[in-house]
């Protein structure tokens, strides 16, 4: 497979002025009929440029004509993904009929089929194994889509835009033509037919523009959607009130569907939704999933602006939509409900995770410089740390010249296919800032480390912040230069209150720029602590030399709710890795009293935000000591943790307790921010209360089980008595859940993901036998996330088994699923590339298995990909 560079950019041959589609759905083969109206690009260099149209393999070209003049197979060249047309003229339609077989395409690219119903996801590549067409983003046309079908089978026919005319035929066959009056890249093309259930509402738009809204799903699934309608609704005047954005069809859709690689997808006008970000109801829904459908709604939502309206010059700038629209989304979810514990979740996922993507061997700027397949890149680092990017923008202009600057580059790019550069662009003309410096966030890999030191002068009642910035050399760049990082500092006084700045500010945003930097504040009266990055106002890792008393000082008293709960995460985190060294010297484990007193006060601080006291008592996760180890010793995290956990369980049993029995409330269940926030803490007590391993917690444990009118509370138990060693109760509640949920597939999902987490002995064996269960369906991507994926990422100890058995299994699965469906492979790939942060002798088991998946031959690009980085 051949590297694709940035740098080697060109302009189509060909503009579209018009695309229509004609789609004959069947059962045994679909029949696509496309018909195109290219013109030559004027801006193409090369004017005897041939047109050049990607087409997958699986294409069956039936006919191919220009202006009605059939072509012949010496009229053109079809090469690997490609079918090359020489010697045209500047006009012309081109003709061309495929057939392709969505039934058999297990790939989940293109059309497919999910559970009996048509459906499509093009991004970024499936429209080529549509039809034969200029499949990059640069090239956006009007679409009008026909689709036949049978009607019975087949009674809902959905496409992009709004519908213009529908009819039938005589053989049972029914057709509906869809016309989208905004022009589009095929990646954003839409195709849904099944037989459907909808949910329908009404939207008036703040200039007065009248919105159907519908919500698809199959009948039984009816009763989950109305959550979705209400977050759609709460999207749509979000984004009005807070980025001035109005939507611009007559129509907005959204449909369920089960089988589905990502979460959900924002065509025009027609967003596809994995059932698992979609649907939604107390019963079978537990508060995160609530939260899930509520951000990704409006994520898809919001792409109707920024990233539709203004889509991407090609794949390298596939941040410029979704790392804006996570930010969008992020700061929505944040108006929607605690915007400290927002801040939480997500930096937890990027130190967690996209950290050790930077940190492995796929790590890649946010603007990626090359790729072999652009599916490879759907990344935690274009997303998150791309969000993050955006978010430092934000801190440095400030909201009200960061909205002049969004308003510019949506009017200035509209109906435009651009670059981060032109984003950015936007955001330097408004502020009159030269954001050269700042673009380096886009182009260099890795996660930039500060180091900082305080120095106090008393006599002249001065503070000096000295920085100093470098970021480790990442597989795709030995050396960076220094990145432009805002800082948000406040400084405390000995009372805990913050020290007024300059103009009476709180905190100020520093900007670190130089390898070596000193900040200098005036008029400190006394040595103060500093509280640093607040808000994480970078996506770095800082340091600085805090002592425990100072951490738990910053715990209670920094005025910034995100870093009172970092103090707290660093105070574990320090006292835990002490603890890993001591396990590894074979030393007695004793735990600082320190963390337990102050867990203590938190806890018995009733001023405290429910939500907030349960993210600051979770201890730092096994993933997340992970990262943070030079080497990772899988047992040493997974001891301390447990003894860590154990022993304050142990010690604060009684406010524990009282913490439960506050917080177990009767009333209904409703997904409302403090609601969720009173579940969450009182989950977390009754997981440290099971931690005591007492029979009389096991009893509270099954009385929330079977009592619970809610999936948060009887999922919580379900996974508490299942992790636990009492094995009889575990068997049972297991076959209740089962029993009762059968019929729900994404509860079923979560009823496999609470063993394939299960840390017990043995887990692999259970894992292996889920497989077989009628319950799992290995072509589902779901089920796959389910089983597979939490086994290996989230069961530490049984997947990093010492006899290999573990990095077998995935790799058996890959090597399967390389063939079915190349973008879950790779994926799942993950936990085995990292293995040059292992011991010598777990590290060459994982290696070995990473070398057979690639004996094993006919690799797709995807897999071919990761591999290929992973074992250099
Ligand atoms: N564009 C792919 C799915 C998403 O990020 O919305
Ligand atoms: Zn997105």
């Amino acid at each position: 497979p051949s590297v694709i560079y940035l740098k080697d950019y060109e302009v189509p041959a060909f503009r579209v002025e018009q695309t229509e589609l004609r789609f004959e759905l069947e059962e045994e083969q679909t029949l696509v009929r496309s018909q195109v109206r290219y013109v030559r690009n004027p801006d193409s260099a090369n004017r005897q440029h041939p047109l050049v149209l990607d087409g997958h393999e699986t294409l069956e070209l039936q006919r191919l004509s220009i202006d009605g003049e059939v072509l012949s197979d010496k009229d053109y060249r079809r090469s690997g993904e490609q079918l090359l047309i020489p010697n045209l003229p500047d006009h012309f339609t081109l003709e061309c009929i495929t057939r392709i077989e969505p039934q058999n395409n297990t790939a989940l690219e293109g059309l497919y089929k999910s559970d009996g119903m048509f459906c499509t996801q093009c991004e970024a590549e499936g429209f080529r194994r549509i039809t034969f067409y200029q499949d990059r983003p640069d090239v956006m046309a009007l679409f009008e889509t026909t689709i036949v079908a049978d009607k019975l089978r087949y009674p809902v026919l959905l496409s992009n835009g709004n519908m213009v005319d529908a009819g039938e035929e005589d053989d049972g066959r029914h057709w509906v033509k869809w016309q989208d009056p905004f022009p589009k890249p095929a990646y954003l093309f839409a195709l849904v037919g099944g037989d459907l259930q909808f949910i329908e509402d009404r939207y008036t738009t703040s200039s007065g523009r009248h919105v159907v809204l519908k919500i698809f799903a199959e009948a039984k699934d009816l009763d989950k959607l109305e959550y979705a309608m209400n977050s759609l609704k709460h999207s749509m005047r979000w984004d009005e009130q807070v980025y001035g954005r109005e939507y611009d069809l007559d129509i907005f859709m959204i449909v369920a569907v089960d089988f589905f690689n990502m979460g959900a997808m924002e065509n025009k006008g027609l967003n596809i939704f994995n059932t698992s970000c979609v649907l939604a109801h107390p019963e079978t829904t537990v508060d995160a999933g609530f939260q899930r459908v509520e951000g990704v709604v409006a994520h898809e939502y919001f792409h109707n602006w920024s990233g539709n309206r203004v889509t991407c010059r090609d794949w390298f700038q596939l941040s410029l939509k979704e790392g804006f629209t996570v930010f969008r989304d992020s700061q929505f979810s944040a108006d929607m409900n605690s915007a400290t514990v927002k801040r939480i979740e997500d930096v937890t996922l990027l130190r967690t995770a996209q950290f050790a993507e930077d940190a492995g061997p796929m790590a890649h700027p946010v603007r990626p410089a090359s790729f072999i397949e652009i599916s490879n890149f759907y990344t935690l680092t274009v997303y998150e740390k791309g969000c993050e990017v955006v978010r430092m923008l934000h801190t440095l202009l400030g909201a009200q010249t960061f909205r002049k600057g969004s308003d510019l580059y949506f009017d200035r790019h509209d109906g435009q296919a651009v670059t981060t550069d032109d984003f950015v662009q936007a955001m330097a003309d408004v502020s009159g800032r030269d954001m050269s410096r700042f673009k380096l966030w886009y182009s260099q890999s890795g996660t930039p480390q500060v180091s900082v030191t305080g120095e106090y002068d008393a006599q002249n009642q001065r503070y000096t912040l000295h920085m100093h910035q470098r970021c480790p050399a990442t597989p795709d760049m030995a050396t960076k230069q220094p990145f432009l990082i805002p800082v948000a500092v406040g400084l405390l006084d000995p009372q805990g209150a913050d020290i007024p700045l300059q103009g009476g500010e709180t905190t100020e945003v520093l900007e670190l720029i130089a390898t070596e930097q000193s900040f200098v504040f005036e008029n400190i009266p006394v040595e103060p602590i500093p509280s640093l990055l607040r808000g994480f106002s970078a996506p770095v890792k800082l340091k600085f030399p805090y002592s425990r008393e100072q951490l738990v000082f910053l715990m209670q008293h920094d005025s910034d709710g995100f870093n009172r709960w970092d103090a707290a995460q660093q105070l574990a985190v320090g006292i835990m890795s002490e603890l890993i060294a001591d396990h590894q010297q074979g030393r007695e484990l004793i735990l600082d009293q320190a963390l337990v007193d102050a867990y203590q006060q938190v806890l018995s601080d009733t001023e405290l935000d429910k939500a907030m006291v349960a993210k600051v008592l979770t201890l730092p996760s096994e993933a997340y000591l992970s990262e943070l180890a030079e080497v990772i010793d899988v047992d040493g995290i997974y001891r301390v943790r447990r003894f860590v956990r154990d022993s304050i369980a142990n010690q604060l049993e009684t406010l524990f307790l009282r913490i439960y029995q506050d917080n177990n409330s009767a009333e209904p269940y409703s997904p409302d921010a403090a609601s969720v926030a009173r579940r969450s803490l009182k989950n977390l007590a009754l997981a440290y209360l099971m931690a005591t391993e007492k029979q009389e917690y096991l009893q509270l444990a099954l009385q929330q089980y079977r009592q619970a009118d809610n999936m948060t509370d009887s999922q919580a138990a379900l996974t508490l008595i299942v992790h636990s060693g009492f094995a009889q109760q575990a068997s049972e509640v297991l076959d209740d859940f089962y029993q009762r949920w059968q019929n729900e597939s994404l509860v079923v999902n979560q009823w496999l993901a609470v063993q394939a987490s299960d840390p017990k002995e043995g887990a692999l064996a259970r894992v292996q036998a889920l497989q077989q269960h009628p319950a799992y369906d290995g072509a589902n991507p779901n089920k796959i996330r389910s089983l597979i994926s939490i086994f290996c990422a989230q069961n530490m100890l049984n997947f990093h088994n010492t006899d290999g058995s573990g990095y077998r299994f995935l790799a058996d699965q890959i090597i399967v699923l390389n063939k079915q469906n190349p973008q879950i492979a790779s994926r799942l790939l993950t936990p085995l590339t990292r293995w040059k942060r292992y011991p010598q002798e777990r590290s060459a088991l994982m290696k070995a298995e990473l070398e057979r998946i690639r004996n094993s031959g006919d690799l797709s690009r995807d897999v071919f990909e990761v591999l290929s980085k992973s074992l250099v």
